[in-house]
């Protein structure tokens, strides 16, 4: 399956370094199912991965988020074991002015019996995937995976075409230097993320104070908070009421890296990896990184927010 994955990693990359050279900027000229005008690379990356394990016979059932529904594989992988589930290119709103942005893949092995997968097999929750991970096409390609036993970066090799171990069984610092998050949304947050913002940018107390790190593409923030230590947050608002980011293929995956990293996921209230998914394409706030920072987040708001509703 990472075989496979780096594969689709290596063909995607080559895409998005030529993006300027070749014909695959600006829109596709299609909404997706988010609703979402699709980029000509975020076509390219679905397609992509969708090939790379169509006729592997490792997979009975993939989703993505480019696709409405489960897709479904060739009888012949009837018997096949794992269940794919993946963001071909997240933050591809990006891709016209050079940020980076990135792949996030989450595997499961299939629930039912044998035949086709279907979306029983892909509903599952964070804590019992199998593997999972991201690419992030930064100023270089890193392949980050976990299979349960640490995290693991790879760099992809332009010289030999090949991602080569970049560091391995990495750890994520308790107490981050950066916090994450648009502060535009400022007036739409619970008194509780006004709080944890106020805080963080040392309006009681400098000691407390982050330094402000935002990107506007999820693999990117996380990556650095990731190496560095920090806390991302999407929080769910008055006009998202259940937050932007989607759970089965970009908390849940990054989640089980923050958990191996030793760092931590949530939604806020409950950890990421223990939600268990309804649909498909179910959004959920997403708190995550550093560990002390995430509980310090949950232990705000929930003193404020309850203190709100009381
Ligand atoms: P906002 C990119 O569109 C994305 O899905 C994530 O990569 C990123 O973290 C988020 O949306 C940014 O959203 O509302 O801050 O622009």
């Amino acid at each position: 399956m990472l075989y496979d994955i780096a594969f689709a990693a290596k063909v995607i990359s080559g895409y998005v370094r030529r993006a300027g050279l070749v014909d695959v900027l600006g829109a596709y000229g299609k909404v997706n199912v988010q609703g979402e005008e699709q980029q000509k690379l975020d076509v390219i990356a679905n397609e992509t991965m969708k090939q790379a394990f169509y006729h592997t016979g490792r997979v009975c059932v993939m989703a993505s988020e480019e696709d409405e529904d489960p897709v479904p594989v060739p009888v012949s992988n009837k018997q096949a074991k794992y269940v794919l589930i993946f963001d071909p290119l997240d933050g591809s709103s990006n891709i016209d002015v050079n940020v980076s942005i990135g792949t996030v893949f989450s595997v499961h092995t299939r629930v039912t019996e044998s035949g086709s997968g279907t979306l029983e097999d892909c509903l599952q929750p964070g804590r019992d995937q199998v593997a999972a991970g991201y690419v992030i096409y930064g100023s270089s390609t890193v392949l980050a995976y976990t299979a349960g036993h640490g995290v693991h970066l790879f760099t992809l090799d332009p010289t030999i075409g090949e991602f080569r171990l970049a560091d391995h069984d990495i750890k994520t610092p308790a107490v981050g230097k950066y916090y994450s998050i648009n502060e535009s949304y400022y007036q739409r947050w619970s008194n509780g993320y006004r709080r944890v913002v106020d805080t963080f940018k040392g309006v009681e107390d400098l000691e407390q104070r982050k330094n402000a790190r935002y990107i506007g593409s999820l693999v990117a923030d996380f990556h650095r908070n990731l190496l560095a230590g920090g806390v991302f947050m999407y929080p769910a608002d008055s006009k998202s009421p259940s937050g932007k980011l989607r759970l089965l293929y970009e908390a849940a995956p990054l989640g089980f890296i923050a958990e191996q990293a030793g760092g931590a996921a949530s939604d806020g209230r409950t950890a990421i990896m223990d939600i268990e998914p309804k649909e498909l394409h179910q959004r959920t706030p997403l708190l995550i990184g550093s560990k002390d920072d995430v509980a310090f987040v949950e232990r705000t708001i929930a003193e404020v927010d309850a203190a709100a509703t009381t």
